[in-house]
């Protein structure tokens, strides 16, 4: 087993010590998987039991604000509010940082600006250790490629390995114990007419975090060891799908890998369930219009919110049938 510190240290090798900068800004987008990451064969690093594969939500992200202070503690400001000290999420994103920090360092003022709800299973910690990550490299002089900084982020919170880069990103679990083979890789498959159409349920923190539902399910599922297999399955198709532009394969193979994945949470012990009412309508309404002949499927992360799938053909369509559905361009970029 290999700390944090071990890696770290690995992938900075030769790297600027001290602070180089100091003022920055950068962003990262969030990401959505189509096949998810859920279990763990290492907790420390974050390394995956499988691998997964993600699309990035372009404008929807965190922007990360850093500037140093001549101040005894650091300072955070989330959305426009200040956190207090005692915060979790000050303490998770202040103990990452401290990772990179030598004794007598400067302390910080930051500023996190999120675009979409925080902690409502909408991949927020994604695109949140990504601009921490991406932040650090400019504070610290770094220059490490999207590669090195997807390892780092990684290290913060699984997921954000795949928010470096916008379009589809595959998370390679791997298989080396220090890690240095679990790293996010862009794919260069573009599909303009993709979108995404988020159905907020509830915007509330949600019961139990991803961290902690994932290590239940993994130690008490009788599913669990089926999961694998599943994602090996749903990642081919998906990646198929991807290559031929086959909007029908993508969706079934993304929805059946994400029905599994809340059927195999159900079968832990206790079951967990993110679903609310709303979701569960929501879910319906999706089937009975496949039944109907429309392209539309779904995906769900850790939370009761919805992501639909659909294509630029069905937006009017969708926007009579979910009037408040939010609607992203993943490969909108802007300039
Ligand atoms: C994913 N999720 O692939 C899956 C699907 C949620 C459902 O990755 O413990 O915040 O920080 O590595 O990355 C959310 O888990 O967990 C997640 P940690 P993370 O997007």
């Amino acid at each position: 087993m290999y700390s944090k510190e071990q890696i770290i240290a690995q992938i900075l090798t030769g790297k600027p010590n001290g602070v180089q900068l100091e003022k920055g800004a950068v962003y990262a987008p969030a990401n959505i998987a189509l096949c998810k990451y859920w279990g763990k064969r290492d907790s420390i690093l974050n390394l995956p039991m499988t691998s997964s594969l993600s699309i990035s939500l372009a404008q929807k992200g965190s922007h990360f604000a850093f500037e140093v202070v001549d101040e005894k503690t650091d300072c955070l400001n989330l959305n426009g509010q200040s956190i207090d000290a005692q915060h979790d999420f000050y303490q998770r994103l202040f103990s990452f940082i401290s990772l990179f920090r030598h004794n007598g360092e400067p302390r910080l003022n930051i500023a996190i600006t999120s675009t979409i709800p925080i902690a409502a299973g909408l991949a927020s910690s994604a695109s949140g250790f990504a601009s921490v990550v991406k932040g650090l490299n400019e504070l610290y002089g770094w220059q490490l490629s999207c590669s090195e900084l997807s390892l780092l982020a990684r290290l913060g919170s699984g997921s954000a390995c795949r928010s470096l880069w916008d379009g589809f990103v595959e998370w390679q679990h791997g298989s080396r114990d220090d890690g240095m083979d679990s790293i996010g890789i862009p794919l260069e498959y573009k599909w303009p007419q993709l979108r995404i159409g988020l159905l907020l349920a509830s915007s509330d923190k949600k019961s139990i975090s991803s961290r902690e539902a994932m290590a239940i399910t993994k130690q008490s599922s009788s599913l669990y060891h089926l999961w694998p297999e599943q994602v090996a399955t749903d990642l081919a198709m998906i990646k198929s799908a991807l290559a031929e532009k086959d909007f029908i394969a993508l969706g079934h193979a993304s929805e059946r890998n994400a029905i599994a994945m809340h059927a195999t949470m159900l079968k832990a012990k206790p079951a967990i369930s993110y679903s609310n009412a709303k979701t569960a309508a929501w879910v319906q309404q999706v089937w009975q219009l496949r039944v109907d002949n429309m392209p539309i499927y779904f995906t769900q992360d850790a939370g009761p919110n919805l992501k639909l799938l659909f294509l630029e053909d069905s937006t009017d369509d969708i926007l009579q049938l979910f009037p408040e559905v939010e609607i992203i361009q993943p490969f909108l970029i802007e300039a």
